[in-house]
């Protein structure tokens, strides 16, 4: 019996690799330089599986054109680079990597949101500009986090692991907006408590946005919500570009409408408007929130094992869409 083909869209561990080639005829992408959407559909001819990353595009276009593909394995916890219901009309299954890097995300975030409140990355081009002549009392003064108000837009699984760390690890009160509330055992432990969106926009002292992208969420901090801010606040955004409104923010943070912000994530990325380089007050990552070694090979075990169990007729541990599993 022949082995089915996958598609493995950028590179990726070799031992993970190696481990799809026991399975499959696996044609991998060589030099990571990223597939136009020509040469990407040319590859998924014949594919029955795709091993992909959040900046793999794949629509209903993209699906009709590769209708034996039945199985989208995404190496990321986000899938807004996936249309879902394109995928569930045409019963393709999509899976994700969920939990294996809410830790390590949530690390990152909260190191940026100090990074932005304790003006880190600007200390440091300080010195290296060699402008470090002499103490003063208000050289380089940031805002506290320990003990402020900490807001979270979106309460899933990153959004509760930062809180943990604020509440617990540094006295913060966590004020949080989600469609949904959390049950109130999973509130208390950390003091969480549900406000409406213009509440934690007032309120929050340090701002830090883990929602998913979608178009709801498409510039959910824009102008107007920047302006309900307090001056003092920082924002921090470490889910997708297109939540916020970046030429909003720049001119917030040019005219000090609020204090700082830190971003690990850019619409059009890795492409990001280059009004950023002239702040002083923003701090930039090329998003590498979930970018430990041990996470990266975490994300990309668990991307293998969707796929794998996908087409070697197993229980794929994290699917997006399981629905589309139940007849086959
Ligand atoms: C990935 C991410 O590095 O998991 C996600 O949703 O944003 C990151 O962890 C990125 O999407 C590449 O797949």
């Amino acid at each position: 019996m022949s082995r089915p083909a996958v598609l493995v869209a950028r590179a990726v561990f070799p031992e993970v690799l190696e481990r799809l080639s026991t399975y499959f005829d696996v044609e991998a992408n060589p030099d990571d330089t990223p597939w136009s959407r020509e040469e990407l559909l040319a590859r998924l001819a014949g594919k029955s599986g795709l091993f992909a990353t959040g900046s793999v595009q794949v629509d209903a276009a993209l699906l009709d054109a590769c209708p034996q593909l039945r199985v989208v394995a995404n190496m990321a916890v986000g899938y807004n680079n996936l249309d879902i219901a394109a995928f569930n009309v045409r019963g393709v299954l999509a899976t994700n990597t969920p939990d294996v890097l809410t830790e390590t995300t949530a690390d990152f975030g909260f190191g940026l949101m100090l990074a932005a409140a304790r003006r880190m990355s600007e200390s440091e081009r300080f010195l290296r500009a060699g402008q470090w002549k002499r103490w003063r009392y208000d050289t380089l003064t940031g805002s506290d986090v320990h003990g402020a108000t900490l807001g979270i837009l979106g309460m899933g699984r990153i959004g509760q692991a930062i809180a943990r760390r604020g509440a617990l690890g540094f006295g913060m009160k966590v004020i949080y907006h989600n469609r949904s509330r959390l049950p109130a055992e999973q509130e208390a432990p950390i003091g969480a408590r549900w406000v409406d969106k213009a509440t934690l926009l007032s309120e929050a002292d340090h701002l830090v946005l883990v929602l998913p992208y979608s178009p709801e969420s498409h510039h959910a901090i824009g102008a107007a919500e920047l302006a309900a801010m307090k001056p003092t606040a920082t924002l921090t955004n470490v889910a997708r570009g297109g939540i916020v409104d970046d030429r909003a923010l720049i001119e917030a943070l040019r005219e000090r409408r609020i204090a700082a912000a830190a971003l690990d994530v850019f619409e059009g990325e890795p492409a990001f408007d280059p009004g950023f380089l002239d702040l002083p007050n923003v701090v930039l990552t090329p998003h590498i929130a979930s970018a430990t070694v041990a996470t990266r090979r975490a994300m990309a075990d668990l991307a293998a094992d969707n796929l794998i169990a996908a087409l070697t007729g197993g229980t794929p541990p994290t699917p997006v869409n399981p629905q589309v599993l139940a007849p086959r």
